[in-house]
């Protein structure tokens, strides 16, 4: 029997485990990523950790996120990370140098190797054959210090690409086709991996939109193969030694295929307030925009902005509309900026921003009151945006410059031939943004400097015998981290401090929660069904650690946060029976006798509701590694315990 793509990257990367849907595998980690919104947290780990120096064969510190600097905060996390970096061995790419999934493309991706990143979107990195997962800052930390990188050994799902994308029909458009045909909680425990004759017609940076929003999914990952497309994608950034070719066997085995035509496809949104609320653009054609915003790790590409500046070129963005324009890298704006596309962008009325994330975090560009922004990001949750009630489309580069210059929802099909716009046969190579590590030999001088709003991470202790809490929230489905721990220009700064941000968690569900969990002392959160979908921020599990949250019962959790809880040492609690979700109440009081004996043992777990007598039956399948994690108190501790003997 052949191997799939993921299979193969897998079957060489193998520390522990075997190739068996379900069970748990160990990965030898060759790149991580890290970006400052969660990478201040992960540094801090990884010297918790002990480790002098990373043991991967590249490690790379991104700065995009929090590169809004309304007071020191931001600024001093800077310099923590570049300090910290230089002293340790991992490579810093400056305030400016781009947003870390398109920078890391261009500059370090390599096909066939494993890369995690302290980000959900790290599966970007699938665009050009890598093994690229998102995970929480410790695991990216653990991989930095050399240990692997623990999952559950996923489904493979076959996406077939069949034919040719239409004129001004766009790989964003593919992967909107794909979230509306699995959803948000399609992806989960899977690995997405594309073939067919569709992917030769699909660029490098194509793919990597693909892969991107592979994230909206729940997938472990996406996974494109590596091919002669690849390698000129290399070759024109000037690695071409970096290529392998890498595809599926013809015998290979999928647990479920698709198949997508792509010539049928037209062009389309993802409507408020969900990835996966995919409709056509042509059945929006009425909505006037208030807002449109192009740029993110989805497409911020030289192609994509190409296609921009030439829809721009001698037109006027609509009055009333808000453009605006971020390149995802340095190396892109600077070619725009060579070439003359930068001008005519600018000649249009568009407001250009810097290489960074911008308002995709709600870093600024927060829409009007009830505002309609089209924007050609990844993730349009309810809030994200900075405005309560913005209204925020998903949508393809060519949708959102057509929508631009109309005031209207615009089908960019309608406009007739799309501009022809070529892969470049060179990229403009200039790395001087990315600085490299101090030698082991000068390290020891290297000063990590910090400033008075980074704080270390919080102590945890081991698993308590019994759990007696009370219910501090209960929610819904479909939970993200972004209401658990919202960002934004005022939160973000707080990243480092954790005592500080804790202050907002969950505030957009409900404004108590806080000062209630904290009054409460020791508390549980009861939620719905793919609770924790969406980023991989830590803060989601370290927020409510500091607030006193033992436990989280829900009916199922997305991949990443799950981690992150078990990670952060609270308990991950599924319901038996999803019907017990309406026998807890907030407020209500419960027990649950012998935890750490039954994590420890097994057997189900009973929770006892005091308030209302009834008991609860839940699940906590853990491998043998998460449950010495849980019982450890996190895996921090677990980790010094481990390299203690
Ligand atoms: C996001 O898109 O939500 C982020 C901001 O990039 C996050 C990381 C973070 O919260 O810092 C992610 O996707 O993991
Ligand atoms: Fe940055 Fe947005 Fe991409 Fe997250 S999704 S990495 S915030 S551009």
């Amino acid at each position: 029997m052949g191997y799939t793509i993921a299979e193969k990257i897998i079957k060489a990367h193998l520390l522990e485990g075997e190739m068996v849907k379900g069970t748990d595998i160990c990965l030898k980690i060759d790149q991580t990523l890290t970006q400052d919104a969660t990478g201040t947290m992960a540094y801090l780990e990884f010297e918790a950790m002990g480790v002098d120096r990373v043991k991967t064969e590249k490690s790379v510190a991104y700065i995009d996120h929090n590169t809004l600097q309304t007071g020191f905060e931001n600024a001093d996390d800077h310099r923590f990370i570049q300090s910290v970096c230089k002293k340790h061995g991992v490579y810093f790419s400056r305030p400016g140098n781009g947003i870390c999934h398109q920078v890391h493309l261009e500059r370090f991706g390599k096909p066939g190797k494993t890369l995690i990143g302290s980000d959900s979107h790290t599966p970007t990195g699938g665009g050009i054959g890598m093994l690229a997962m998102g995970a929480g800052g410790l695991d990216v930390a653990v991989a930095m210090g050399g240990g692997g990188y623990h999952i559950t050994m996923p489904e493979i799902v076959k996406v077939n690409l069949k034919g040719k994308l239409n004129d001004y029909v766009a790989a964003k458009d593919i992967i909107l086709e794909v979230l509306r045909v699995l959803s948000v909680k399609g992806g989960v425990g899977r690995i997405i991996e594309y073939s067919g004759e569709g992917v030769k017609t699909l660029s490098v940076p194509e793919r990597a939109t693909i892969t991107n929003m592979g994230a909206e999914l729940g997938a472990t990952t996406s996974v494109f193969p590596s091919d002669e497309i690849t390698r000129e994608f290399l070759k024109a950034q000037d690695r071409e030694e970096d290529y392998t070719e890498l595809c599926a066997d013809a015998d290979a085995v999928y647990d479920k295929e698709i198949e997508i035509d792509l010539s049928t496809l037209t062009p389309l949104a993802a409507c408020p307030h969900s990835p996966d609320n995919v409709k056509p653009v042509s059945s929006l054609s009425d909505i006037k925009v208030d807002q449109v915003c192009i740029g993110s790790c989805t497409n911020s590409s030289y192609l994509d902005m190409m296609t921009v500046a030439a829809m721009l070129k001698g037109k006027t963005v609509a009055d009333g509309v808000s453009l605006s324009i971020a390149p995802g890298s340095k190396q892109v704006l600077n070619m725009l900026a060579q070439n003359g596309a930068l001008a005519d962008m600018i000649a249009a009325g568009a407001r250009i921003l810097e290489s960074a994330c911008g308002p995709c975090i709600g870093m600024g560009q927060s829409p009007n009151s009830a505002g309609i922004s089209l924007r050609t990001f990844n993730r349009n949750f309810e809030g994200r945006s900075g405005t309560a009630d913005g209204q925020i489309y998903l949508v393809s580069v060519q949708t959102a410059a057509a929508s631009a210059l109309t005031g209207y929802f615009t089908d960019p099909t309608t406009l007739g031939v799309a501009p022809k716009i070529e892969m470049p046969e060179k990229f403009l190579i200039n790395d001087n943004m990315v600085i490299a590590p101090a030698t082991p030999e000068e390290a020891p001088s290297v000063e990590v400097l910090r400033g008075p709003n980074i704080k270390p991470f919080p102590t945890t202790t081991p698993l308590a015998a019994e759990i007696n809490a009370s219910v501090s929230l209960k929610v819904g489905d479909n939970i993200t981290t972004d209401h658990i721990m919202p960002a934004g220009a005022k939160i973000l700064p707080l990243r480092s401090n954790i005592p500080a941000i804790s202050q907002h968690c969950f505030t957009v569900c409900d404004k108590e929660f806080p000062e209630r969990a904290k009054a409460l002392g020791s508390s549980i959160i009861v939620g719905g069904v793919n609770y924790g979908q969406g980023s991989s921020r830590e803060h989601a599990a370290l927020a409510p650690l500091y607030l006193g949250v033992k436990a989280v019962l829900v009916k199922s959790f997305a991949r990443i946060h799950r981690s992150n809880l078990i990670n952060a040492g609270i308990l991950p609690l599924e319901f038996k029976n999803e019907a017990d979700y309406e026998n807890l109440a907030l407020g209500n009081e419960i027990q649950i006798p012998d935890i750490a004996e039954i994590v420890k043992n097994g057997g189900d777990i009973v929770i006892k509701n005091i308030t209302t007598g009834k008991d609860i039956i839940a699940k906590c399948e853990l491998t043998e590694r998460m449950r010495d994690i849980i019982l450890a108190g996190g895996l921090l501790n677990y980790t010094k315990e481990q390299s203690n003997g």
